[in-house]
């Protein structure tokens, strides 16, 4: 059997004041739905985090009714879906028990959970886990059981009640934070304080087990416990990841081979480092991307973003790791007893720390100095 593991597509994520739903849709159709036919796909898994927030926009909803259409109804692969700590548990699993019917099984609300869901290959029978983010106090109220206290606990005890039969070949999907995982800045931690770190071994007894929640694709206590990572770069953290799917294969005896298959999104997110003269002036096929700039510059820029945005549309975000700020610029001194010029000064060094103000340059400040005070004696001001 042959199954296409992904996650985190975070639909409707708001990166830098854009909304990404049109590069979520492009990956998802220019390339997952061709990956899926081409590979020979028999299952697809999207193991949490479908939406990037509980009440997600109008138009990433539709996204993924187009998707999760195309990948069940047309294509008429089962598809399998669980809720991340992201997604509304009680939003996603709207119309579950009917869509099961689909070939389209969503794990949200423990109360409405299906599965284990059985499908079959020429070898027989390989059942699916599906296991929905959930929160340690949720698990104590749904098994009635107060010694559960950790996101460790709560796994255990749900791993314990889904058994599926121990002959058979098992695909578990769930979405946690397993010990020894690498996190990313775009992951929102599943607990504030207090451990939310599951370990790994838990999971030992699945063929396969197709996690979500940690943004990098990886492997965790062994090759067959995996995350998928997310649809896209969610940060500039992530500018070097490469995002895709896991191609799982599970063989007759329940051996696994994997393979990891890029995607190539629409606007890639990456960082440009550099003096702002040469960034401007530099040759640059891709100036549509999403960029983060460090400008290596020690004097400010006026006016940098915008001017980046007329070469770069998509410029997110803009820092100076090499700008001298402070120093000679701090106020130390009694802002009463200060006159105009001298503050001027002051915020002039702050600004241009290699030079200090020319004497032309402090006749005109003294000019316009005159010319105000005089406007404001004028009742101009
Ligand atoms: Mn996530």
């Amino acid at each position: 059997m042959r199954i296409l593991h992904t996650a985190d597509w975070h639909l409707g994520k708001l990166f830098y004041g854009d909304y990404l739903t049109d590069d979520q849709a492009y990956v998802l159709t220019e390339q997952l739905l061709p990956m899926i036919r081409d590979e020979g796909i028999d299952a697809v898994v999207l193991a949490g985090d479908v939406y990037d927030r509980s009440l997600p926009p109008a138009d990433a909803v539709a996204l993924f009714d187009e998707i999760a259409t195309k990948i069940t109804a047309e294509a008429g692969v089962p598809f399998f879906v669980i809720s991340g700590n992201h997604d509304s548990a009680a939003r996603l699993s709207f119309g579950s028990r009917m869509l099961e019917k689909q070939g389209f099984y969503i794990a949200g609300e423990l109360d409405k959970l299906i599965g284990p869901v059985v499908l079959h290959d020429a070898y027989g029978p390989v059942a699916f886990v599906l296991l929905p983010f959930i929160e340690p106090a949720a698990a104590r109220l749904y098994f009635g059981d107060d010694t559960i206290r950790s996101h460790e606990d709560a796994l255990a005890r749900f791993i314990d009640s889904r058994r599926a039969g121990t002959a058979m070949r098992t695909v578990c999907v769930a979405h946690v934070f397993a010990a020894g995982g690498e996190s990313s800045d775009s992951e929102r931690p599943l607990s504030i304080g207090g451990s939310d770190a599951v370990s790994p071994a838990l999971f030992s007894d699945y063929t396969y087990t197709a996690l979500g929640h940690l943004h990098g694709p990886q492997q965790v206590g062994g090759p067959n416990v995996r995350y998928a990572g997310s649809l896209l770069k969610y940060s500039f953290g992530e500018w070097r990841q490469k995002k895709g799917a896991v191609i799982v294969d599970i063989d007759e005896k329940g051996g696994t081979a994997t393979s990891f298959l890029p995607f190539s999104p629409r606007h890639d997110v990456r960082v440009v480092e550099g003096l702002f003269e040469d960034i401007m002036a530099g040759e640059d096929l891709h100036t549509d991307d999403y960029i983060l700039f460090r400008l290596t510059d020690t004097a400010p820029i006026l006016d940098g973003m915008a001017k980046l945005r007329q070469k770069y549309p998509r410029a997110a975000a803009l820092e100076m790791p090499n700008r001298q700020s402070g120093g000679t610029g701090e106020r130390d001194f009694d802002l009463h007893r200060t006159t105009e010029r001298q503050l001027f000064e002051s915020f002039a060094t702050a600004m241009m720390p290699d030079r200090p103000l020319t004497e032309a340059e402090q006749a005109c400040m003294d000019d316009l100095w005159t010319d105000m005070l005089q406007r404001e004696g004028d009742g101009l001001l």
